[in-house]
């Protein structure tokens, strides 16, 4: 039995190829796992559970199809969907994680995040990121009427792609020592994570012994996974 990890599907009602591949992937591949953990960026952006989007509908029964069918599956919130809350869970049937989990397969310790919390030299987002996390204003965001949320956050999406446009690859991507001190902090062999749409297995050495970070890739035009068993791990890329 095998345990699988997605994440950056970036699901949106404009790219119905990512949903549908997602949907075929729960039915000829998630079905058959011990269970599905989600690492965040799961849509393209969340406004809260009250969005009546039919494509959250459509996904909140597949999800709950898979957990009907024995599968349990496991959410980490991204930077796009950290505002899904305990009603999306409880109509998909998901469960919400923290945003660092500890996991023990097989022999191996795997911390699992969504990745942003590791691009520590990108200032400018970890400043915003402290500021969207803040439960005061994630509540005065939630009292607005749903228009206007999808106004600002069609803004934050515009200024964000603009900003991007300005830094360079090395900010937006892990900082080495940040990666060092977390596998240190949960003293764990490996680490999966997404965000970063930087597909590949690293390999970590701190004080001679070797740690792996596997970052996942983004749902683009293929599916990519990493597919854990008490004996390996691999990172998986198939076609939608
Ligand atoms: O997302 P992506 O890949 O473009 O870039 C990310 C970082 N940017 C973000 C911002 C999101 O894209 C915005 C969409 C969120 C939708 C949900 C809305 C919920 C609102 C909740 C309010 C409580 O995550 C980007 C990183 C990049 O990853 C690589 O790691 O660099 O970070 C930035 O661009 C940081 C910017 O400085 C912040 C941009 C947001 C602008 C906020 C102010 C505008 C508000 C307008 C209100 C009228
Ligand atoms: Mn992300």
């Amino acid at each position: 039995m095998c345990t699988l990890f997605i994440a950056d599907l970036h699901l949106s009602e404009h790219e119905p190829a990512i949903t549908a591949g997602f949907l075929r992937f729960l039915k000829e591949q998630a079905i058959y796992a011990k269970a599905l953990y989600i690492l965040g960026d799961f849509f393209d952006f969340w406004i809260g559970d009250d969005d009546p989007n039919p494509l959250h509908q459509q996904i909140a029964q597949a999800l709950m199809t898979l957990k009907n069918a024995g599968v349990p599956c496991y959410f980490i919130h991204g930077n796009r969907d950290f505002l899904i809350g305990s009603r999306f869970a409880k109509e998909s049937g998901i469960t919400l994680l923290p945003q660092e989990k500890v996991l023990e397969i097989g022999k191996n310790r795997i911390l699992i995040l969504h990745g942003d919390t590791l691009c520590t030299d990108d200032e400018a987002y970890q400043r915003y990121r402290k500021k969207v996390h803040n439960k005061f204003i994630q509540r005065l965001f939630s009292l607005l009427p749903l228009f206007i949320r999808l106004r600002i956050a069609d803004k934050m999406r515009s200024r964000s792609q603009h900003e991007n446009q300005y830094k360079s690859d090395a900010i937006m991507d892990v900082n080495p020592q940040a990666v060092i001190d977390t596998f240190k902090h949960f003293n764990t062999e490996w680490m999966i994570h997404g965000h970063t749409h930087r597909p590949a297995i690293h390999t970590v050495n701190i004080d001679d012994k070797i740690h792996y970070r596997g970052v996942l890739g983004a749902w683009h035009t293929e599916g990519s996974m990493f597919k854990v068993t008490d004996e390996k791990i691999e990172l998986i890329h198939f076609p939608f």
